[in-house]
């Protein structure tokens, strides 16, 4: 089967996460540093609370791997929670507006929000991780780099130009607490997450996620469902938190003129070995999508999170058993989750880019996957582009 899922499973005080992928091909070579380097990078971040002092997120693989590859069965994954007290954690009885505590509530006929916060944490956004380096040990066969980092703390904006390589965009924002590669904005983005903090509030930003050496003709127009941007922006919008979702120009191509939105089309023969088979633009408004297809541009998504619901200084809401009006419960929580939902993006983002390469290559093991990228790059668009009319 090469149709590329997964599923997660936990409550954020429960036993553990889990998570289950189907659809890798056999050969993958499994990296657990990767894996366990992305899930450290998650834990990390500039705003987070004492929670993250307890866990120590790493991967246990209990299935679907022998010998350092996968074997074309799903593949299960366990993250342990230190903080394991689902039972006897306490009844939350004020929702927290923002968080999914009153919407749950109503859903699941309960007085204790708690019934509802569990599951609908962010803890499960380490699940999530864990599933999208995993596709990514399938993307780096083919030299497909994922980088997310964060571009706005609050008011304050990162600039981080276009032309940025991977390479450099990871050496600063590795190097961060904020996880940006400007690193002129580093201090400021510290000052906005600090002023929160001091004034025991909350504060959001916006995340961005590049992906290159992705070639054309990835995700599909043909069905609605196999659209990459919709496929993108449901991944990257299901992350606790996230309001909005950007592809490229995002909202602002609305604003503007169709000129001034679409990237001309040129041919550089110097480029034909690239990713984008010599097709190049001077621009990547589209953020390397047309038609719900890849473009052979980086694919650039970008995302817009919340504040943290949970609030210190607590907002007024309503007793849900006494109803009567009472400040929100606040329980341990972060004052931001910026840096960390740059992970998950990434993340996230890999792995639809991986489900999509399945999609087009299909395949039982890893070879035959490359067999068929091969006969795609070199019978199929190098003929077509010789004049053979047909590709083949
Ligand atoms: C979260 C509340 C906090 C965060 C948590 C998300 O957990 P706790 O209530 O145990 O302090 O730390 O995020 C994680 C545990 C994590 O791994 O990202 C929430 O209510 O969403």
């Amino acid at each position: 089967m090469s149709d590329l899922t997964y599923r997660t499973a936990g409550e954020s005080h429960g036993r553990a996460l889990v998570v289950l992928i189907e659809g890798l091909p056999a050969g993958v070579t499994v990296d657990l540093d990767l894996i366990n380097a992305e899930l450290r990078r998650r834990q990390g971040g500039y705003g987070r609370g004492g929670r993250m002092k307890i866990e120590k997120d790493e991967a246990a693989v209990l299935a679907g791997v022998r010998r350092g590859l996968t074997i074309g069965s799903p593949v299960a994954v366990q993250l342990v929670n230190r903080d394991f007290r689902i039972d006897d954690a306490p009844e939350i009885n004020r929702p927290r507006p923002g968080h999914a505590d009153f919407a749950g509530s109503m859903k699941w006929l309960t007085t204790d929000c708690r019934e509802t916060l569990e599951r609908a944490s962010a803890r499960e956004t380490a699940a999530r991780v864990a599933a999208g380096a995993l596709a990514k040990c399938l993307l780096r066969e083919f030299g497909v780099t994922c980088v997310g980092f964060v571009c706005e703390i609050g008011s304050v904006r990162a600039s981080v130009p276009p032309e940025t390589t991977p390479d450099q965009l990871v050496a600063v924002r590795d190097a961060n607490e904020v996880y940006t590669p400007d690193a002129g904005a580093v201090d400021a983005l510290l000052g906005a997450i600090r002023a929160a903090k001091k004034s025991k509030d909350t504060v959001g930003g916006v995340v961005e996620v590049r992906v290159s050496g992705v070639p054309p003709g990835l995700g599909s127009c043909a069905a609605w469902q196999e659209k990459l941007d919709g496929r993108l922006m449901q991944a990257v919008g299901s992350i606790q938190a996230i309001k909005g979702v950007e592809i490229g120009l995002g909202f602002e191509a609305a604003r503007r003129p169709g000129s001034e939105v679409h990237d001309a089309i040129y041919f550089d023969p110097a480029q034909r070995d690239g990713p984008s088979f010599g097709f190049v633009r001077k621009t990547n408004r589209a953020g390397g999508l047309e038609g719900g297809m890849t473009n052979g541009q980086t694919i650039v998504v970008r995302a817009a999170m919340k504040p943290i619901a949970t609030l210190m200084q607590g907002m007024d809401s309503v007793n849900l058993k006494t109803l009567q009006p009472e400040r929100s419960d606040y329980e341990r929580s972060d004052v931001c989750a910026v840096p960390a939902a740059s992970v998950v993006a990434e993340n996230v983002v890999a792995f639809e880019v991986a489900r999509a390469w399945r999609d087009k290559f299909g395949g039982d093991t890893l070879r035959e996957v490359r067999a068929a990228f091969e006969f795609y790059k070199e019978k199929g668009v190098r003929n077509l582009l010789r004049g053979d009319g047909k590709g083949s």
